[in-house]
């Protein structure tokens, strides 16, 4: 390890059998891409968010790029590595429900602090209406005819964020303190298939 190889060693393949869901040849492929798009190995913020936006060039992605990378990013040291990147994959794509559920789980607890606030679940879902260009972006002037125009498309879109962000705490937070706790989210996702199919979105984009 450590120098920069074209192909996975035993050793690697053998570890990352282990941890996936994926076979040998998948392995070498996936590895085989990953070095092609990423020669040094680690893929950082940046080059994570540019991936994304080929996949979305009508929306603006980086935001939710950003939240991904953070999951993604295992152990937390600004980059993905091979390793990070093809076991969030796995989970993501071939992963039990349970496993997708607490995947999910780290993506919408922003702060990471093992329960989802209102505020975290609201920034990710304008995330994602960002993302695919369903959110209109403000002029950066206040003044400019452009935004009286989309103010009131802007504010429809706020309020669609809104409303499913209340409809999930309405459907998820039991005990209604506003925060939902792992369980309160396992037992929601079961009746809203929404929340997990989220998850979806990034099994087109390798
Ligand atoms: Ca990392
Ligand atoms: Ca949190």
């Amino acid at each position: 390890m450590g120098k920069s190889q074209s192909k996975l060693s035993p050793e690697q393949l053998a570890d990352l059998q282990k941890n996936t869901y994926f076979d040998k040849r998948e392995l070498q492929q996936w590895y085989k891409g990953f070095l092609k798009d990423c020669p040094s190995g680690q893929l950082d913020k940046t080059e994570f968010s540019r991936i994304y936006k080929q996949f979305f060039p009508f929306g603006d992605p980086g935001e939710f790029a950003d939240y991904v990378f953070d999951v993604f990013d295992e152990n937390k040291n600004g980059t993905i590595d091979f390793k990070e990147f093809i076991c969030a994959l796995s989970v993501t794509s071939r992963g039990r429900l349970d496993e997708k559920l607490k995947w999910a789980f780290q993506l919408y607890d922003i702060d990471k602090d093992g329960t989802i606030t209102y505020q975290e679940m609201l920034q990710i879902v304008q995330s994602i209406y960002k993302m695919t260009g369903q959110m209109v972006k403000l002029p950066p002037d206040e003044d400019t005819p452009e935004k009286v125009a989309c103010k009131p498309v802007l504010a429809k879109h706020m309020l669609t964020c809104l409303q499913r962000v209340d409809k999930i705490f309405r459907n998820m937070d039991r005990d209604k303190d506003a925060k939902l706790t792992y369980d309160e989210f396992v037992e929601g996702s079961k009746q809203d298939p929404t929340i997990v199919q989220a998850l979806s979105l990034y099994d087109g984009l390798v």
